[in-house]
């Protein structure tokens, strides 16, 4: 078989980008692990930054979000029962979207079955061959017949446990990498938001996060121990963890229910440099890991897809290498801004094993600064919007 880009893994990165090149006539053939059911069902991200929304725009894909999904002017942060609010509208005139991840997964599978783009799914033992040569090869099995794909790209979109990674020589990549000392139990439930903004919460028990997917379904995360295992927390359980963690101004509002689907993410920040070997290109979480209080990981995963997608578009439009060759550098300055603001927001509402009194005092600080001064504020949501591309 023979393709002009070949993109490894079927997850948001290798979707969107597959679309965004479909739509100005390159060919590209997505190789996916799961079954298209399987990547629908794992729960993950939230919030989609104005670039990514844009992004959705360009690939012709935002329909259903514009329709479905919730525009939020602003978040509230809660400390020692309190809360305050972070108004992004008023600070940046920029807002964000509130669409879940699996739906916008869904929206582009289903835009690339309509227009006929190839996906191959239940791929196994994916190899790429030649990366460092102009003739890159891509082989896997599927249904025990190996296949080997001839291209002029690869688009390594395989997430953190993918092979694309892998296949850059160990002595051509540096990796940095944080393992924060807790998790977060996150649940789905049917049930009305608590409120009708995100609520971020510090409290002495540990940090909360109230979100949600629809006006019925609700997305709650409290911290939890390393160790924990979701067999250990009961629905009870964690409805009475979480009460105990938000302001007592939000109880009454707060409807529980049944999970239908309750997990625990472990959280890390990770980011391995260079983001490109020859003709092979990381994007997402194949090239790097956010904690997810920032929401930045999809986020990420996008502007990646964007500084891919203008490289490839001029390569393939203009025969001009230029923004290929700078996409690791463009793409790494933009990450590591949401490496920090992830990293700053996640010490920020976290509390740590090992806080001292005055780590303690500095959070307070922090939260206090934050709640009373207007370019705290900005910053804030300058980062949380999205950052300009
Ligand atoms: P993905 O991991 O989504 O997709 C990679 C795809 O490649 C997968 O479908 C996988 O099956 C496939 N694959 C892997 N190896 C392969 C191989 N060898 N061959 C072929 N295919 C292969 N981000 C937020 O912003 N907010 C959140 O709340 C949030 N929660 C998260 C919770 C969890 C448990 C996890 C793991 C991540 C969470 N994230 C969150 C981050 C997440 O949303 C990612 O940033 C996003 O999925 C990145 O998309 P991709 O880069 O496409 O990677
Ligand atoms: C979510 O809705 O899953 C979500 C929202 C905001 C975050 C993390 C997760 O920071």
């Amino acid at each position: 078989m023979r393709t002009q880009v070949v993109i490894i893994g079927g997850g948001p990165s290798g979707l969107l980008l597959g679309q965004l090149l479909h739509g100005i006539g390159v060919d590209a053939v997505v190789l996916e692990r799961q079954t298209r059911a399987y990547v629908l069902g794992r729960i993950r991200a939230g919030v989609l930054e104005q670039g990514l929304v844009g992004l959705l725009e360009q690939a012709g894909v935002a329909g259903r979000m514009h329709a479905e999904g919730f525009v939020h002017d602003g978040t509230l942060i809660a400390h020692d029962n309190d809360m305050f609010r972070v108004d992004f509208a008023k600070h940046t005139g920029a807002r964000v979207m509130v669409y879940g991840q699996t739906e916008v997964t869904r929206d582009l599978y289903d835009a690339r079955a309509a227009c006929g783009a190839r996906t191959v799914f239940d791929v196994e033992d994916v190899r790429i061959t030649g990366a460092d040569s102009d003739a890159p090869e891509v082989s896997y099995t599927v249904a025990g017949t190996r296949h080997t794909v001839s291209c002029d790209f690869v688009a390594g979109c395989d997430g953190f446990h993918g092979v694309s990674r892998r296949s850059i020589p160990e002595e051509t990549r540096r990796e940095y990498e944080k393992v924060y000392p807790f998790g977060w139990l996150g649940i789905l439930s049917q049930t009305p938001p608590v409120n009708d903004e995100l609520i971020y919460a510090n409290s002495p028990r540990g940090f909360a996060l109230c979100s949600m997917r629809n006006a019925n379904l609700s997305r709650y995360y409290i911290q939890c121990s390393m160790a924990d295992r979701v067999e250990n927390w009961s629905d009870d359980d964690f409805w009475t963890e979480l009460k105990r963690r938000l302001p007592d101004q939000v109880l009454s509002q707060l409807h529980t229910g049944p999970s239908i689907e309750k997990s625990i993410a472990p959280l890390r920040s990770f980011v391995t440099e260079p983001m490109r070997w020859g003709r092979l290109f990381l994007c997402g979480d194949a090239a790097h890991i956010v904690p997810p209080t920032g929401a930045k990981g999809l986020n990420t995963a996008a502007s990646d897809v964007h500084y891919l997608f203008e490289g490839l578009s001029a390569f393939y439009r203009d025969n001009d290498p230029e923004a290929l060759d700078r996409y690791s550098e463009r793409a790494l300055a933009r990450v590591w801004k949401a490496e920090r603001f992830s990293w700053w927001f996640s010490t920020l509402m976290h509390r740590f094993p090992d806080q001292s009194p005055f780590d303690l005092r500095m959070q307070v600080a922090e939260l206090d600064f934050l709640r009373s001064n207007d370019a705290a504020q900005r910053a804030m949501a300058e980062n949380y919007v999205g950052l300009p591309y």
